[in-house]
């Protein structure tokens, strides 16, 4: 990644040119980052900064070679000398290649309603007023993985919801698989996304996820997985030679839970003859669980039909809430088309069928990592003060085109505000005596919190 991982050029070309165009005198640009209101999640969960300060932002990032890099290539791009290589240069010989920046931020893992501040940025160096905005392209970013957790988050209390009227809210943790690492669009996506879910769950075969969590969040193994099948693996066997490439599964794996893709040819047939049929005494002396997968067709239907199939050969119980569970050897995983509407419809089918939630878990790629855009939660960084020469001044937008897009003014804080509904977090002046809950992360090129993945999970898990 050495190739593009250089500061100067992690922006939009237009903000090169930035440097000319604030007011004489400009000593402070100080900008922030919030949800705006009227996103798709009424509450946003704040993920994966961490992550950018330590693979883009600290340490000396501003090099000599970097600068001419850069000067070369913008030389072309904009046909001429648009570049501030003085003030990289300056960058450079004044701070070590640090940049000169105080960044605060939301303790990861916080959940906010809309509207409020996540994060913060100003220059400290007042010769470097031009660097607060040239960097946010790059942090805007953080849009990504805040996304995914807040989705995520909102796919866990559905489960929540099901699994508290139909069966056991102890399983959740296990109930929303990460499935989306072909899906997205490089590795570096698929570790941030992956990363970004399992604040909210355990399992994914997303393994670039797990490197993430480790390397930048110092979670050993932050997720989990079991051997599972591919139509590869069951198509090989040919179609008459399915129910030995199901055999194969149920001997190859004596031990534990084991998934297989059940639809290869008919899931219907797969479930009643192979599963419930010929090798029906070789799941039940198995010492685990198999998890049929169904993946085609209307989800709603198909997992409706496979648990009914799998009940009247494998047999149920009947839990203390009134919902039929299935034979302890047999589970269902449903990975095919779960996005966020669609978890519920499944769920919704599943309990009006008198199935409990524990009988089913989910696989979800592109509707976990990819259906979602920094317009889901209507993410912004804007600038909201300026300090020219001596005068500090409020800074905000206020478009008659579209009051929704309005921008806060001044230097904020988020506060826990106290009301007899309840505490939440909201945004106020600096001026507010109420401590803040923003931290200073980063200030001239130093890390200066570094937080661990179960504080993470936990802060998210304790906010209601
Ligand atoms: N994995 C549970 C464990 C994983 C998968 C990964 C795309 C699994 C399937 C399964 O049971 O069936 C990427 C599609 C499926």
């Amino acid at each position: 990644m050495d190739w593009i991982n250089n500061i100067c050029c992690l922006t939009d070309s237009y903000k090169v040119s930035h440097f000319k165009q604030y007011p004489p005198g400009t000593r402070r640009v100080y900008s922030y980052f919030e949800s705006r209101s009227g996103s798709v999640h009424s509450q946003t969960t704040f993920f994966g900064l961490q992550y950018w300060l330590k693979q883009y932002l600290a340490g000396s990032v501003v090099t000599q070679a970097k600068i001419d890099d850069a000067d070369e290539l913008f030389k072309l791009h904009f046909g001429g000398d648009v570049f501030n290589r003085a003030g990289w240069e300056y960058i450079l010989r004044t701070h070590g290649g640090r940049l000169p920046l105080e960044i605060k931020a939301a303790p990861e893992g916080t959940v906010v309603n809309e509207s409020n501040v996540l994060m913060t940025v100003e220059n400290t160096d007042d010769r470097v007023y031009w660097l607060t905005n040239y960097l946010e392209t790059l942090l805007v970013q953080v849009w990504y993985p805040s996304t995914v957790a807040t989705q995520s988050r909102a796919m866990k209390q559905v489960l929540l919801r099901y699994l508290a009227r139909t069966g056991d809210e102890s399983l959740v943790g296990f109930k929303l698989h990460d499935f989306g690492f072909r899906g997205v669009t490089c590795p570096e996506q698929a570790a941030i996304g992956g990363a970004a879910h399992l604040v909210n769950f355990l399992g994914t075969d997303n393994v670039a996820a797990l490197l993430l969590a480790k390397r930048f969040y110092g979670e050993a193994i932050a997720g989990f997985s079991i051997p599972a099948a591919e139509h590869s693996t069951i198509t090989s066997w040919g179609r008459a030679g399915e129910v030995d490439a199901c055999r194969n599964m149920l001997t190859q794996y004596p031990t534990g839970l084991v998934a297989t893709v059940s639809d290869s040819y008919d899931i219907f047939h797969c479930c009643a003859e192979i599963w419930g049929g010929v090798l029906k005494e070789a799941v039940l002396a198995r010492d685990g669980v198999l998890v049929v997968r169904p993946d085609s067709g209307d989800p709603p239907t198909v997992v409706v039909k496979v648990l009914d199939i799998l009940g009247e050969k494998f047999g149920f119980t009947t839990n203390a809430k009134g919902y039929r569970v299935l034979h302890p050897k047999v589970r269902v995983i449903q990975g095919d088309g779960v996005d966020f509407p669609m978890l519920e419809r499944i769920l919704n089918a599943v309990a009006l069928a008198g199935w409990s939630a524990d009988n089913i878990a989910f696989g979800s790629g592109g509707g976990l990592l990819q259906k979602l855009n920094r317009d889901t939660q209507r993410f912004a960084f804007k600038c909201s003060s300026v300090t020219v020469d001596n005068e500090e001044r409020d800074v905000f937008k206020q478009p008659v085109t579209d009051q929704g897009k309005k921008s806060k003014a001044g230097r904020l804080k988020l506060v826990w505000d106290d009301s007899p509904a309840g505490s939440r977090l909201a945004t106020v002046p600096v001026s507010d005596p109420r401590s803040d809950t923003l931290q200073v992360v980063f200030r001239d090129g130093e890390l200066l919190v570094d937080q661990g993945f179960s504080e993470i999970r936990q802060r998210c898990e304790s906010s209601t």
